[in-house]
């Protein structure tokens, strides 16, 4: 076993992509690595900085603490990714992608070495020896691709199609977050690649078990309106996953649903299973930031798209994640004017 490059480099500085790419140049072992519960930014980011590496002759290893989603299994280059506890083995820099800070990989092992790394989520702490941060990108997948473009990685068709994935993916079928020129021109680059848009929205969005629509249709039914329909709460629970016959791949994108319509602004999913912790996950419109929100009750993400867990022993927290929620709707766009308080009438009408 080799040592590991001594952490010397001063940290809580954002540095250049030449900074990153010399970095790279300079080592030869690496273990890449992101986010627990993968997304498809953190698996696309991942496998496309492992392929580039290997093009570089590069030794590399990809570990996660967690199992792949389905949706993701049959792309090229996926069933690299081990899924472990701890970065363990040989390696001289861990490439961390898409982590604010370095304990959302869930792994151990990570502190003693060389980190770099590579996000777009406000607050990231800095934490790599090398950090390349910009919040302003679509997807940590934007940053990846400068980064290959600055080591004159070739783009392959599997580059980019796991490119392309962590941009689509992240922004929804480029639906929020910040998306810009830049965004557009860097998946053109990866469609000139070989990245196929229509087979990898059907991959990404169209592949789901028919259980996610009886999810829907009671999670909709059950769906509750707050503040004249600018906030709507939404809940899954484990009774309803187990008789849906659904995977977790397969509520992907349904805390998304209530936004579709004009007035909803913010939309509350709570996740509930026996015993294990609620999870919360936060969605909102424009200048309503629920990343704050979920900032305060400990978690994180963007200021449109965030979330947190809370022990299953504070179910009493419910109503003041709905409050908090309900503020940030106010503070962006003032108090709620007009109508009928959308809760007194039931949404849809059973049977
Ligand atoms: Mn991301």
């Amino acid at each position: 076993m080799t040592m590991k490059t001594k952490n010397t480099t001063s940290k809580a500085t954002n540095h250049t992509i030449h900074d990153v790419c010399d970095a790279i140049r300079s080592h030869h072992n690496f273990v890449v690595v992101s986010h627990a519960r993968p997304d498809g930014d953190a698996i696309g980011s991942q496998v496309a900085m492992g392929l580039a590496l290997k093009a570089l002759n590069k030794q590399v290893r990809l570990i996660s603490a967690g199992p792949v989603p389905d949706i993701y299994r049959e792309l090229s280059g996926v069933d690299e990714i081990e899924v472990a506890s701890a970065a363990t083995g040989s390696w001289d820099v861990a490439i961390v992608m898409e982590c604010p800070e370095l304990s959302r990989t869930e792994l151990t092992g990570l502190n003693d070495g060389f980190v770099l790394n590579i996000d777009h989520h406000p607050g990231n702490t800095f934490f790599g020896n090398v950090n390349y941060f910009d919040e302003s990108a679509a997807a940590c997948g934007e940053l990846v691709f400068s980064v290959l473009q600055g080591l004159q990685v070739p783009i392959t068709v599997d580059i980019a199609t796991h490119l392309y994935i962590a941009i689509l993916t992240d922004t929804g079928s480029f639906h929020h977050g910040p998306i810009s020129t830049r965004t557009f021109e860097i998946c053109g680059c990866l469609t000139s690649a070989g990245a196929d848009p229509r087979t990898l929205a059907n991959q990404m969005f169209d592949q789901y078990r028919v259980g996610r629509l009886e999810v829907i249709a009671t999670m909709l039914n059950e769906m509750q309106l707050e503040d004249q329909e600018r906030v709507a709460v939404l809940n899954i629970d484990e009774r309803l996953l187990t008789q849906s016959n659904v995977t977790p791949n397969d509520l992907d994108g349904l805390v998304n649903l209530p936004l579709t319509t004009r007035t909803v602004q913010a939309v509350i999913l709570f996740k509930s299973a026996a015993g294990q912790p609620l999870r919360v996950s936060l969605r909102s419109k424009g200048d309503v930031n629920v990343g704050l929100v979920a900032s305060a009750f400990g978690g994180g993400g963007h200021a449109n798209a965030s979330g947190f867990t809370l022990e299953s022993t504070a179910e009493n927290k419910r109503q003041a994640v709905i409050d908090q929620v309900m503020e940030a709707v106010r503070t962006a766009l003032g108090p709620a004017v007009g109508g009928t308080p959308a809760k007194e009438k039931p949404l849809i009408r059973p049977g």
